[in-house]
């Protein structure tokens, strides 16, 4: 089934956190071999594909991370953040992702239920409309996919 819509339905935020940058030499048996460059072009090419427009950043800092979710308050109809380690440990990225009012799909590359019990919770996940974890650099595909349809929806 062809899911294009034939107009542009929002602008997303792809939002990556701490130690990201660093893929494609981290833990590669982890994390893969994709650098963070090559996610953010699936990134781009997956949300043209769907009718959005995304903007892709990347912060080793919380307060970073914060000030460009305050962004979307205004500037974005949705988020995708994969949080990193700030995941088990941030109510503060919790607390700016409530307030902003936007869908959020939140992303980890690994499966972190199957990783140390420290990873198994994550603050974002209660103020996510959806968490994928363990599908790799297809995780965001699947985010992306997944804020086109609420946006869709949220549109008709
Ligand atoms: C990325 C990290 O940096 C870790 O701190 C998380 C997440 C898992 C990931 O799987 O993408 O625990």
């Amino acid at each position: 089934m062809d899911r294009t819509p034939a107009r542009a339905i929002g602008r997303v935020l792809v939002l990556n956190g701490p130690n990201l940058n660093l893929l494609g030499t981290r833990e590669p048996a982890l994390y893969g071999s994709d650098t963070l460059a090559d996610v953010e072009k699936l990134c781009q090419e997956t949300a043209a594909a769907h009718g959005l427009e995304a903007d892709c950043r990347q912060s080793n800092h919380e307060g970073a991370l914060v000030d460009a979710i305050h962004e979307a308050r205004t500037g974005f109809d949705g988020i995708v953040i994969n949080p990193g380690a700030y995941s088990h440990t941030s109510v503060a990225i919790r607390d700016a992702l409530a307030a902003v009012e936007r869908p959020v799909v939140e992303v980890h590359l690994t499966n972190i239920h199957r990783r140390e019990e420290f990873r198994h919770h994550s603050y974002v996940s209660g103020v996510a409309a959806a968490v994928i974890c363990g599908a790799g650099t297809d995780g965001y595909v699947f985010a992306l996919m997944r804020l086109a349809t609420l946006l869709g929806e949220g549109s008709r």
